[in-house]
């Protein structure tokens, strides 16, 4: 059997979003965000008001439990530490003079308990939680002013967190404005949104990422700062050159974003889609300048590659946020999501190729319907094989990427221990090497259990992947 090697120094972790798992979500004075009112999930409407079928509200209580999951983080041997903070713990209507101390503490406390286990945190600024108001009032990021209440906060945070957090993102997904705008903070239904509107927003994100980097660079110049977008290899269903252009222009939509960003300007192809689309990009004087801070290194979240045909009647299927046509030689998750392991290598070859610039894997994992049974020794445990042959398989391929000379920084598994999802806000689909006893309907005691899975990628972080099984 092949034994695999990653470098030394490998940051091997897991990854979580503050509002799937923190709870509390109106603590120590934190104002509400997009996710208090939207307890569907990312496509579904948005409520008035917080309502109790939200799980995300207590979500899996991590805001009081931190320190245990912390520990059990600790005992697999975590390098690194993926959460986010929410913005509107620091301001509660992300347009206010001053930050919020509680929520400014809370996270001083977080970070200080990952530190004492040498755990490297590694934060996303904003991460699907954009405060309410800054919806409501602005209509999110369709208006410029939101480029400055960001830089506010991420100046904030920086100066905060200068002396424990190293590693940064800046904004999850940030392509997944093309599919679910809500995420940015666009009230306008998708199917209302001009493209004129879509594509300013999107603007006014890059130079806000840019300005991020800037700023974050600025206050702590050994900072790492990296963008991060859903990570989906786009094949032709068929060899048909009409499929393959239909896959190329699909999967330049997404690369646009990371070109901005690891370039440090637009594309060239950029003005074309803009014609075509009828966008003109309102830019302010400096803007150009400001987008030339590239980012340190480039991450993207992973879970299934999808084909694309340019025959109107082959209907997309199930993915995260973007469904391509099935892949007729791939299995699903029981979410209908498809399992690829091989794509993960294709999309790190061709990130790398692009930009040669170091990558980071910052999600990737099998939402899966776990049942918790008795270990034998009074506690209880899920037996996961299925998630060990999902992140075996996938870590083989990451183990071929760099043999195939990609400079990768580390991996994150998504949900180290289980969070409420985005795409569905459900409980029941569950990423974790920790299962949390919560339920979708809310009940539940919120103990935590170690899965077999806990176990297993103990054992692949101790060896360095050696421990890795080839198929
Ligand atoms: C990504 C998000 C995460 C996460 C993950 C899994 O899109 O960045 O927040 O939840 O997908 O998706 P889901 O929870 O819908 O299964």
């Amino acid at each position: 059997m092949k034994k695999y090697s990653f470098p030394q120094n490998f940051l091997w972790g897991g990854a979580v979003a503050a509002n799937q798992c923190e709870g509390a979500y109106n603590e120590d004075g934190k104002g509400l965000s997009v996710q208090d009112v939207t307890p569907k999930g990312l496509m579904a409407p948005m409520t008035s008001e917080p309502t109790p079928d939200n799980l995300k509200l207590v979500g899996i209580d991590f805001y009081h439990r931190y320190k245990d999951d912390i520990k059990l983080f600790a005992e697999m041997g975590f390098k690194v530490f993926r959460t986010s903070i929410a913005w509107s713990r620091i301001f509660p209507n992300g347009d206010d003079e001053t930050p919020n101390e509680k929520g400014l503490e809370f996270y001083d406390n977080l970070f200080d308990e990952c530190l004492k286990y040498g755990i490297e945190p590694l934060v996303t600024i904003s991460h699907y939680e954009i405060p309410l108001n800054l919806a409501k009032k602005y209509n999110g990021w369709t208006d410029r002013r939101l480029v400055g209440f960001f830089e506010k906060y991420a100046r904030t945070i920086f100066e905060r967190y200068k002396g424990k957090v190293k590693y940064w993102l800046t904004f999850n997904e940030i392509n997944s404005i093309l599919h679910a705008p809500l995420l940015s903070g666009i009230i306008t239904p998708k199917e209302n949104l001009s493209k004129q509107d879509l594509f300013q927003a999107i603007h006014h994100e890059l130079v806000a990422s840019a300005l991020a980097v800037k700023i974050g660079h600025e206050i702590n110049p050994d900072s790492k700062i990296g963008c991060m977008v859903i990570g989906i290899p786009v094949y032709p269903l068929t060899p048909n050159p009409d499929d393959v252009i239909k896959a190329f222009e699909t999967e330049r939509e997404s690369l646009l974003f990371t070109d901005v960003h690891a370039r440090g300007k637009y594309p060239s192809y950029a003005k074309r889609l803009f014609k075509e689309y009828g966008v003109e990009i309102k830019m302010e004087p400096g803007d150009e300048e400001i987008l030339k801070n590239e980012v340190d290194f480039v991450s993207f979240s992973y879970y299934m590659s999808m084909c694309e045909s340019a025959d109107p009647d082959k209907k997309p299927g199930k993915g995260n946020l973007m469904g391509g046509v099935p892949n007729p030689y791939l299995k699903a998750s029981e979410w209908g999501w498809q399992i690829d392991p091989k794509g993960l290598r294709l999309i790190l070859n061709q990130l790398y190729d692009r930009y040669q610039k170091p990558l980071f894997i910052v999600e990737n994992g099998l939402g899966a319907k776990d049942v918790l049974v008795e270990d034998g020794t009074g506690s209880k445990t899920v037996i996961d094989d299925y998630r060990i042959k999902y992140l075996n398989d996938h870590l083989v391929q990451v183990a071929e990427a760099i043999e195939d000379g990609v400079e990768l920084m580390g991996y994150t598994t998504w949900g180290c221990i289980d969070v409420v999802s985005a795409s569905t806000a459900e409980l029941s689909k569950r990423y974790g090497f920790i299962y949390v006893d919560r339920n979708d309907d809310g009940s539940g005691t919120l103990e935590r259990y170690k899965k077999k899975s806990f176990y297993w990628y103990k054992e692949i972080i101790a060896t360095n992947g050696e421990a890795l099984k080839s198929e």
